[in-house]
């Protein structure tokens, strides 16, 4: 199995209540390693450019809003079958729907306010990447 890089956020809501290094921790069980990472604060323009693919979408207005909240973590993760491996650590998108151990499950609030972003897809992993950091930023 090839090493993967995918790309994934630590949301307002989470930095909010101080659970940057849980979820970290559960990351790093999960076989991730963290090779890239800074905190921001998201801008309007950001948020709305990043989440561009879902800008027809009812909860495109309340997604914005949350995103920049306050902020957020960035970071480039590292590992065997990673960008699979993190949406299976992250959990389902509605923490009602998410198995027991996730991420989502453990601290998410709501489907709006669900703690993490992942990458989809190995396209959509390269694409985020880019969006938040340049190739020395990435120390692998
Ligand atoms: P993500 O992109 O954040 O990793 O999550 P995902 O693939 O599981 O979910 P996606 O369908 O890509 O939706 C992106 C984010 O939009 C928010 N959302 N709100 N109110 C709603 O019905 C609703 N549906 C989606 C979620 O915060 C989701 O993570
Ligand atoms: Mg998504």
């Amino acid at each position: 199995m090839a090493i993967e890089r995918t790309f994934s956020i630590i949301k307002p809501d989470a930095t909010e209540r101080n659970l940057t290094g849980k979820i970290i921790d559960k990351l790093e069980s999960a076989g991730l390693r963290v090779i890239a990472q800074k905190r921001i604060r998201m801008t309007r323009e950001q948020a709305e450019g990043f989440y561009a693919v879902h800008k027809e979408r009812p909860f495109f207005g309340e997604l914005v809003e949350t995103m920049t909240a306050g902020p957020v973590v960035v970071q480039v993760l590292e590992g065997e079958n990673a960008i699979a491996r993190n949406r299976e650590v992250m959990g389902a998108t509605n923490p009602k729907d998410a198995a027991p151990g996730t991420i989502r499950k453990e601290f998410a609030r709501s489907i709006g306010e669900n703690s993490v972003h992942g990458s989809d897809g190995p396209d959509t992993a390269r694409q985020e990447i880019a969006f938040f950091f340049t190739e020395d930023e990435i120390v692998g």
